[in-house]
């Protein structure tokens, strides 16, 4: 899983990247053909207190991966900008960063911000590419001098796809048959990825709840059903780099309940679908990740591999019974702890204790 970085030039993809994966990597440096790959810490307060009931020699936090896409240019050449759409294309999940802070460098280098304009164009860009691809590809079909007939209706499909597209309209609202849904399979329409905003504010902005085209965005992304959250990039790169008794005031001083982090980590969790289950003991309290319908057998393969094959059963309690409890002993007591097999749909703040035979 990995989450793409988009957007202009000089929105602060790069600055939202060090922030996110504690990098530093030079920013304002727009043309640069350079992707970055990190991963990121999930913050999660359910692993803080199990570090302090369990006290273990080491807490891990989930991750996720996240890849900063430089943005395309006007004046890119064809190869750039496929090598950049490609990047786009491999991602399972795009966060859109809009530049919306007042910045006399940015300002100078991109002109005045304007998030509307930027957050629409950057849609269309999409849809475009989608668009273009399917062109070639039916061209491609159409060439071939004989026609079978899967590819008479690979082509069909296709052109109802893109009449779908150019009226811009999304594609869920085409009805596919069985076969379709076959031949679309493998496909995948850079306008149809999960999207969620980004809008990148300064301080002031933060304080005053107000900045440009901030209706327009709001009610764009409501209508699309894009979640949206705005971050103060540069304020809170400047605020990680601090101590963290110092982070605390500083975050309070701007009434930031929740880092940017956090909030991103967490909408990107939901977006792809994924929750967490944990291991517990005196070594060792971590956080796992699995896709949402992932059932005990496979959350024991995340583990080791071992652990999967040799699988016995799985005792478990969750998170919200420990919270309220307050030990592994009283969650015992009041009947909490449960076995379960190989198909157990694993749920969210799960706490398991793998049994295995290799
Ligand atoms: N004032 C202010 N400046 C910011 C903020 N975020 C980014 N910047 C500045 O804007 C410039 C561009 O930021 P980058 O993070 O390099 O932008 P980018 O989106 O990675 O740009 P490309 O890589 O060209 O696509 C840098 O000089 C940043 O310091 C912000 O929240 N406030
Ligand atoms: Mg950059």
């Amino acid at each position: 899983m990995q989450i793409g970085l988009v957007g202009m030039p000089g929105s602060g993809k790069t600055t939202l990247f060090n922030l996110l994966t504690e990098n530093l990597q030079p920013t304002g440096r727009s043309g640069s053909d350079e992707i970055h790959t990190g991963s990121a810490v999930v913050p999660d307060s359910r692993i803080d207190f199990m570090t302090s009931i369990y006290k273990p020699r080491k807490t891990t936090y989930a991750r996720i991966e996240f890849k900063d896409i430089p943005g395309a240019r006007m004046d890119d050449s064809r190869a750039r900008a496929s090598r950049l759409l490609d990047e786009v294309r491999s991602a399972d999940l795009l966060v859109q960063v809009l530049r919306v802070f007042n910045s006399s460098t940015a300002e100078a280098a991109f002109g005045a911000p304007q998030p509307y304009r930027d957050l629409t164009d950057y849609g269309t860009e999409l849809l475009l590419a989608d668009i273009d691809v399917l062109e070639k590809r039916i061209a491609r079909l159409e060439e071939a001098s004989k026609i079978r007939e899967d590819d008479a209706a690979q082509i069909s499909l296709f052109k109802r796809i893109l009449e779908t597209l150019e009226n811009e309209q999304i594609l869920n609202s085409v009805e596919l048959s069985e076969s379709e849904k076959q031949l679309l399979a493998g496909q995948s329409f850079l306008s149809e990825k999960p999207l969620f905003l980004v809008v990148n504010i300064d301080e002031e902005q933060l304080c005053s709840g107000d900045y440009p085209d901030r209706d327009k965005i709001v009610a764009y992304a409501a209508e699309k059903n894009i979640p949206l959250i705005e971050i103060c990039a540069q304020v809170e790169l400047e605020i990680s780099l601090l101590l963290p008794e110092e982070q605390l005031a500083f975050m309070e001083d701007l009434g930031l309940k929740e880092s940017g982090l956090g909030r991103l980590s967490r909408l990107a969790y939901e977006s792809l679908g994924l929750v967490s289950f944990f291991t517990v003991g005196e070594d060792e309290v971590r956080a796992w990740t699995i896709r949402k319908e992932a059932i005990a057998r496979q959350a024991a393969g995340k583990i080791h591999s071992d652990i999967e094959r040799g699988f016995i059963r799985a005792e478990l309690f969750n998170y919200d019974h420990l919270f309220q409890l307050g030990s592994t002993a009283k969650v015992r007591e009041a009947g909490h702890f449960r076995l379960e097999g190989k198909d157990y749909p694993v749920r969210d703040g799960d706490i398991i204790n793998f049994r295995f035979n290799v």
